[in-house]
């Protein structure tokens, strides 16, 4: 077994097996049942035009990078820890004299709200205090101002790259494996998608291990820890991930030939789905299939100590 342990809070041991991160990126998903719905239906995507990577400061030297997807806010400061709040609500509201702000609200006991207003060349948001009521938002929060730059910079992309596109296939895997028109094979299929890199349609161990890395990304960010600290953590990401894709392989590839396809990955559901057959009756809890830290961890635990 691996551990990979940063700080904060008691779930910031995340036991990940070998075969548990098997689970999480290649088999897991197969077996998420789709979830109802009915919370995830009103989710209101953040508009396509204020998507994508923004800025705080120089673009030469920003002070911090935000991230938007269409459910989900990353914001990485060039010092200090990572924050990531993905949606499990969302709402637009009118506030006098400023327009409309896009709302979206995370999940857990603290429900982080995040306002954000914008154009596709200029983005304002606003996080303000927990105490603060609904209908007063934004208040007298202070406003933050982002702009886009050509690239980002080398040290934003080194560290973070890989965890920002695992974040972007996580809510397509959610929507493929855990959305409203779920189905094995589709989710499947978004998985090689998703983690295929060299258009092959193929997975390779370096394409898995890449896919492990970024859901270590994400699960440090929501931990609000520093990703590098993950990364450069004893047995963190960089080398679970290899070691993780490598018992993958070794698991799955059924012909040999060194990549896994739709049809391996589809077998390893049918050899699972075996396996679980006298669990029936426990569904793996997936009611915030949305919130893909929580299920990812949902998963992983299950597939470890079949809790
Ligand atoms: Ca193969």
């Amino acid at each position: 077994m691996i551990l990979l342990q940063w700080k904060g809070g008691a779930m910031a041991t995340l036991r990940v097996a070998l075969v548990a991160g098997l689970g999480c990126c290649v088999v897991a998903p197969v077996l998420a049942q789709p979830a109802p719905v009915a919370a995830q239906a009103t989710l209101l995507p953040v508009p396509q035009a204020l998507r994508g990577a923004w800025f705080d400061g120089e673009c030469t030297a920003p002070r911090a990078m935000l991230q938007v997807t269409a459910r989900a806010v990353v914001r990485l400061p060039a010092d200090g820890p990572a924050r990531l709040i993905r949606f499990g609500e969302t709402r637009r509201q009118q506030a006098a004299g400023q327009g409309e702000w896009h709302i979206g609200i995370g999940r857990g006991a603290e429900a982080p709200r995040i306002l954000l207003r914008g154009e596709a060349a200029a983005l304002q948001t606003a996080e303000p205090d927990a105490k603060l009521r609904d209908d007063r938002l934004p208040g007298d929060t202070p406003i933050a101002s982002w702009r886009r730059c050509p690239s980002p910079p080398p040290s934003f992309a080194a560290l973070h790259g890989e965890g920002l596109a695992f974040l972007g296939s996580l809510e397509v895997l959610e929507a493929a494996c855990g959305g409203m028109a779920a189905s094995p094979a589709g989710c499947v299929a978004a998985l090689v998608q998703e983690g295929d890199v060299s258009g092959d349609k193929l997975l390779s161990v370096a394409e898995i291990a890449r896919m492990v890395r970024g859901m270590t990304w994400v699960l440090a960010a929501a931990e609000d820890a520093a990703p590098e600290g993950v990364m450069a953590a004893g047995g963190g990401g960089l080398l679970a991930g290899v070691a993780i894709a490598r018992f993958a392989m070794e698991s799955l590839d059924y012909d040999g030939d060194g990549k896994l396809s739709v049809a391996e990955l589809g077998q390893d559901r049918a050899v699972f789905a075996r396996a679980l057959g006298s669990e029936a009756g426990r569904p793996l809890r997936l009611e915030g299939v949305q919130e893909g830290v929580t299920l990812l961890r949902t998963l992983l635990d299950s597939t470890i100590l079949g809790q």
